[in-house]
């Protein structure tokens, strides 16, 4: 078993490398990820194949690269487009947007703002509710094939998003709302990847305060659908991570609070754990 992964070492943030073992090599000619993503599936997965011995010693990060982007789609499952229409105080979007023909897509973080594995994430200081969003992530290269898979904490403040789905971008963007990896799985090497079980759990002071599962069996969506729109009037010349929606949403008297630790889990992919942090409302006077 490998992945995709990126390290940040003593002289370079985003090394993009070849993990096995927990050990990282380098790839030949592809030092990020988006050096990977402007290639074919055919030419990388040759390139990748090609054995390198050459270790590389780094700290594991976020699978992105300095100029990656993020995407989500939303209510592409039923337990997604329910729970939305039990918090929202206009619940009619949720059914309309889970019937159209046309998926849901919202940008949500560049590289910058995006965690990885062992990071914190955050919850908004001014939320009321605020809920994990397990999720798997799909990463397309620029010719919009499908290379590999990861997964997505697509941390949401659950009453600014059901206040007013106008405030989506408030609910979902902010500092500490985005957690990707721990790695990439490269396409090639998922057995039935439409199928993968995806479970998620919250601790609270080391025990469990929610868990649950589901599997992608359940999206709504094909992946080929969600990338068509994507790549619709849409250009990405270093490619695109997607996340693909949850379909697990904890009920509504589960809220996060800080020093939660968050832990998703998807077969074959991997398993992401975050501890969640609040972010105060003065957080750009706090970063020098
Ligand atoms: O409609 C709001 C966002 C939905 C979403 O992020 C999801 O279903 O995962
Ligand atoms: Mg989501």
């Amino acid at each position: 078993m490998s992945h995709l992964a990126v390290v940040k070492t003593s002289t370079e943030r985003y090394r993009l490398v070849k993990e096995i073992n927990g050990k990282y090599f380098e790839i030949p000619g592809l030092k990020t990820l988006s050096d990977a993503l402007k290639l074919n599936l055919t030419d990388l997965k040759k390139i990748y194949e090609t054995a390198s011995t050459n270790e590389i010693n780094g700290e594991l990060v976020a699978p992105v690269a300095p100029d990656s982007e993020v995407w989500g789609a939303g209510v592409t499952y039923q337990r997604s487009r329910d729970a939305r229409k039990e918090e929202s105080g206009i619940p009619d979007v949720y059914q309309l947007v889970y019937e159209a023909d046309r998926p849901e897509l919202f940008f949500k973080a560049t590289a910058r703002r995006t965690v990885g594995h062992g990071a914190e994430v955050g919850i908004r200081e001014d939320a009321l509710t605020s809920v994990p969003e397990p999720e798997v992530a799909i990463v397309i290269n620029r010719f919009a094939e499908l290379i590999g898979m990861s997964i997505c904490n697509d941390m949401t403040s659950r009453n600014i998003e059901g206040e007013n789905p106008l405030y989506l971008s408030q609910a979902k963007i902010y500092f500490g709302s985005n957690s990707l990896g721990p790695m990439i799985r490269p396409i090639w090497e998922i057995f039935d990847h439409n199928k993968l079980d995806i479970h998620a759990k919250i601790e609270r002071s080391g025990s469990i305060v929610w868990q649950a599962a589901t599997s992608l069996k359940s999206l709504n969506r094909s992946f080929e659908d969600l990338i068509g729109y994507l790549f619709r009037c849409q250009h990405f010349p270093v490619g695109v991570l997607l996340s693909t929606g949850t379909g697990i949403v904890p009920p509504l008297d589960i809220s996060l609070a800080s020093g939660d630790v968050v832990t998703i889990t998807v077969d074959q992919i991997g398993t992401l754990v975050n501890k969640v942090v609040t972010t105060p409302l003065d957080i750009n006077d706090r970063i020098k």
